[in-house]
């Protein structure tokens, strides 16, 4: 049976048992917050939404780097019943502009409000720690758990990204899985570098945190050093990261001195074989790979107590469901998963996209069982992953399709060992047009206007025309197999 309990009913029993337990730490300014500062805190931040207009119900965008005060935002929000919609700090006006319009934000929230020029600039708040006593008498945690707690946004195979509403209970019952599996109690300190815009950094990490009633050390940017310094001042037990985040710690040649923690975290993106085994020889002891989605949240996880084989991302979460369809496809099912995608009327097709006729949402993912666990081979959707974030190539490719010089586009990941993979752009010119410097400088500059930058193609290569096959669909692994084409022009 599902329960109908709100998540911050959960949270706040935790503060009100132990009111005197640090919860979280600002490691750029060194402030920390004790669960009781933390509940009048978030009870101030939620009445001075209030008194900015927000109102319970109302969908309002968080745009921030990952600090004390975007976490107590978050809070604030969710005490107050609003919806909070998280924004990469990196998107461009366009993008900004699709999100507001689709999620029909109110009110944005941000430390750079000068990047919402499209929103009324009454509507637009910088993120401000809270300070003086304003009038709390106000309603608040009235929420239960069918109540809309996100709606996040997630690559879409349309080119433009889709809302994926979360509610209350599918926040608790995705972080009470991962307290669960994890074995995350009080006792426990995770130092976070993660963007509070993702699943992974905001509800992971920092929801998870907080209904593990442990404490979250947040840092505004990832730096592999000051994580290192900052794990070992703080004793940290838990480190969560990208596999970006995990190859620059080993490229820093500090890893050795993560060897205290007690789970080093990766997921978001495949761990390459090579890496886990460096994480392992260097903190003796294998690195826990998590498997999730912005849809579902956490899927599956190595177990903490039994055998972590690299390339595997382990067993399904408490409560979870896992099956692979016949075309190999991931299905699930679970207490996390979300209920559709958003739209403005439930007739709406997009509604139940991704779902299957009994119920299981399709990940997209491409998996196999080796024995209990389960291991990603693939993905079905021509999805990019660089550095933990997604790119669907349709949208940069429509970006690209705009120059007069360019007759066709497609964009593919390539590996790389940093980044997971980058992104490329293969383009067909126009008869008459030539790709020289400037051509080359132009394409650049539009992507900047109109792409966040984890979405710019790192590079560029003209054909003669992209390859396709006799349904007319282009041959991505063509393209990946040829690589960074520098000759033809
Ligand atoms: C930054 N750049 C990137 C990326 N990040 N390019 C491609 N892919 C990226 N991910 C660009 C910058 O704009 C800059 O471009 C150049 O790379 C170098 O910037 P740098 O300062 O070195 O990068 P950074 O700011 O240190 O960022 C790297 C990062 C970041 C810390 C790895 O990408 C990151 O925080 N990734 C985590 C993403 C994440 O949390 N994903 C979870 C979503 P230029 O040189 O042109 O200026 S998935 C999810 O939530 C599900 C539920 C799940 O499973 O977890
Ligand atoms: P997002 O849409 O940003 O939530 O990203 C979800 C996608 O990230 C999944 O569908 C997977 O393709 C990928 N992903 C997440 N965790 C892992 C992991 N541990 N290994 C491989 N891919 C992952």
């Amino acid at each position: 049976m599902v329960s109908n309990v709100g998540i911050v009913d959960r949270w706040r029993a935790l503060w009100a048992a132990a009111p005197e337990a640090v919860v979280l730490v600002d490691q750029a300014t060194g402030r920390d917050w004790r669960a009781g500062e933390l509940e009048s805190a978030t009870a101030w931040g939620a009445a001075y939404l209030h008194s900015l207009g927000i109102r319970s119900g109302a969908s309002v965008i968080l745009s921030a780097a990952p600090s004390d005060a975007t976490a107590l935002a978050f809070i604030g929000l969710l005490r107050l019943g609003a919806v909070v919609v998280p924004v990469n700090t990196a998107a461009t006006p366009r993008e900004i502009a699709h999100i507001s319009g689709v999620s029909g934000a109110t009110h944005a929230l941000s430390d750079e409000p000068e990047r919402f020029t499209q929103m009324p600039s009454h509507s637009v708040t910088p993120l401000t720690v809270p300070g003086e006593a304003v009038d709390t008498s106000i309603e608040l945690d009235r929420t239960v758990g069918t109540d809309r707690a996100l709606i996040c946004f997630t690559s879409g195979t349309t080119g433009a990204p889709k809302g994926a509403p979360l509610t209350h209970g599918n926040l608790l019952a995705g972080t009470t899985a991962l307290v669960e599996c994890w074995q995350w109690s009080a006792d426990d300190v995770l130092v976070s570098a993660l963007p509070m815009f993702h699943v992974h950094g905001l509800l992971v990490a920092l929801a998870g945190t907080l209904t593990a009633g442990a404490t979250i050390v947040v840092h505004h940017k990832f730096d592999a050093n000051r994580l290192v310094d900052s794990a070992l001042t703080h004793h940290a037990t838990l480190v969560f990261g990208v596999p970006t985040m995990w190859a620059r710690l080993a490229d820093s040649g500090r890893l050795f001195e993560l060897a205290h923690l007690r789970l080093a975290v990766s997921g978001s993106a495949p761990l390459a074989p090579t890496l886990f085994t460096t994480i392992h020889s260097a903190t003796l002891s294998a690195p826990v790979e998590r498997y999730g989605m912005t849809e579902t949240m956490i899927l599956a996880s190595t177990p903490v107590g039994g055998i972590r084989r690299a390339g595997t991302v382990g067993r399904p979460l408490p409560g979870m469901s896992i099956r692979i369809a016949d075309d190999g496809v991931v299905e699930v099912r679970g207490e996390s998963v979300f209920g559709g995608y958003l739209t403005s009327a439930p007739t709406d097709p997009l509604l139940r996209s991704g779902f299957t006729d009994d119920g299981w949402f399709r990940t997209g993912d491409i998996g196999e069982w080796d024995g209990d666990d389960l291991r990603l081979v693939g993905r079905a959707s021509e999805l990019i992953i660089t550095g933990g974030y997604n790119v669907y190539p349709r949208e940069v490719e429509d970006v690209l399709r705009t120059d007069v010089a360019i007759a066709d586009a497609a964009v593919v990941g390539l590996a790389d060992d940093t980044w997971g993979e980058t992104v490329a752009a293969f383009v067909v010119l126009e008869s008459e047009a030539v790709a020289d410097a400037e051509t080359l400088e132009r394409w650049e500059s539009l992507c900047s206007e109109q792409l966040a930058p984890y979405k710019r193609p790192r590079s560029f290569s003209v054909i003669d025309e992209l390859p396709r096959n006799a349904m007319g669909k282009v041959k991505r692994d063509d393209l990946r197999a040829r690589g960074v084409v520098r000759s033809e022009s």
